[in-house]
């Protein structure tokens, strides 16, 4: 049996695109409207139904809930700001607390306002200016209501697969731009961070809680030579830690936000600045079991992450951990697992304020579309109707006692 502290954050997150549904002033949208790529359309018609689904999630024993703003619902055209798309997420924000949950709000989840690729998108630094125009706007008017804040969802993975990959809208591969956008999304994270803190104390409100959620994954070398403990070490300090020590330099992180799902196996072909980045075991050696996109499931990467971030001496909170399957009974398995690393890692003396399943509902998987199920609740396209998983049920009792037996 084991039981987590008092007062810690349990529950689950979502954002925008991938549940509110007609989506169809940001970049994404557009893009989806390609030939090939996959539409989110309707998504969850969570934009209607936010309070239903917030009833589930209390009767599910969730205390906190991680949602996103949509920029481009708010500033649809550049520089006219929306009241009344700022009044839903008031609503929003009042219905969780309504049911007693605490509301965690991200202010970029991978999409942007269709306008801002006009110039560029977050390639040209006047992304920063608007994007901190708009953060304000949205700042003031709910943080009455909000403590915690996360800028910035995933900048590494936003930044390459958008930037450096090209799989992602705008579908640009420059390493140049790459490094920009990088560097453009940690200058942003940094303004916006003054700006809440700065925002909160003139209202004379609590001091926020403000960080980024940082994707990290565990990098394992395949075998004990040099070469793979090397690469294995250095994709480590650099994908998982690089941007945390520089925001934690500048004093930019109440808590760190960690998204962890999976592992990369590290074997390289042979010495070489690509290999080194790149190279991944293809012989099938340390296999592990697999999430239906066919990522590793690796529970105790989580429990090593948790312990050297420990070093920060900053709370650390599980923004994002989940699995997809059709077979719920992995998906109590996979949360459990991972429970019980964030619990030996707390009996360490590492900080962890909560833990927020990804995700809520089955929701629109980015260039995966619908086909990925990593929901705690079952949501039928067609008729829009949630059926609550027997993971969320599991999973319940622990947000409810806080033991997991
Ligand atoms: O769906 C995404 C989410 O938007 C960001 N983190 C990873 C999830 C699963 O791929």
């Amino acid at each position: 049996m084991l039981t987590f502290p008092k007062n810690f954050l349990w529950g689950a997150a979502t954002s925008a695109h991938q549940v509110e549904g007609n989506n169809s002033c940001c970049d994404w949208w557009r893009w989806e409207q390609c030939e090939g790529h996959k539409p989110s359309g309707a998504a969850c018609r969570h934009y209607e139904f936010y309070e239903q689904d917030f009833d589930l999630a209390k009767e599910l024993g969730h205390n906190a809930h991680r949602l996103s703003v949509e920029w481009a619902r708010i500033e649809q055209e550049k520089g006219k700001f929306s009241q009344c798309d700022l009044q839903h997420y008031i609503d929003v924000v009042i219905a969780l607390k309504e049911r007693g949950i605490e509301p965690i709000v991200t202010l970029h989840h991978f999409t942007n306002p269709a306008w801002l690729s006009g110039f560029g998108g977050w390639a040209n630094k006047r992304a920063v200016e608007y994007f901190l125009r708009y953060a304000e706007f949205v700042v003031r008017a709910l943080a009455p209501h909000v403590r915690y804040w996360v800028t910035v969802n995933e900048p590494t993975i936003y930044m390459s697969h958008a930037f450096l990959f090209g799989v992602w809208p705008p579908e640009k591969k420059s390493f140049f731009k790459a490094k920009t956008v990088e560097n453009n999304l940690a200058v942003a994270h940094i303004k916006t961070y003054r700006m809440i803190h700065k925002t909160y104390d003139k209202m004379k409100l609590p001091a926020p809680r403000v960080s980024i959620a940082q994707n990290m994954m565990a990098f394992v070398p395949c075998t004990s030579s040099r070469k793979d403990k090397f690469a294995a070490s250095l994709r480590d300090r650099l994908y998982n830690f690089g941007l945390i020590d520089k925001l934690t330099r500048a004093k930019t992180l109440d808590f760190i936000g960690v998204n962890y799902y999976s592992r990369q196996l590290v074997h390289l072909k042979k010495w070489g600045v690509g290999n080194i980045i790149w190279d991944t075991c293809q012989a099938g050696h340390q296999p592990l079991p697999k999430n239906s996109l066919g990522w590793d499931i690796y529970p105790a990467g989580l429990g090593d992450i948790l312990l050297k971030l420990k070093k920060y001496g900053i709370p650390v909170m599980i923004t994002e951990n989940g699995i997809c399957t059709t077979e719920d009974e992995e998906r109590w398995e996979y949360i459990s697992e991972h429970l019980k690393n964030i619990h030996m890692a707390i009996s360490k003396g590492v900080p962890v304020l909560g833990y927020l399943y990804w995700s809520l509902m089955d929701n629109f998987e980015w260039d995966k579309g619908f086909v990925p199920r990593f929901g705690l609740i079952d949501v039928d396209y067609k008729t829009f109707k949630r059926a609550v998983r027997e993971s969320a049920r599991k999973f319940a009792d622990v947000c409810r006692t806080g033991i997991l037996k």
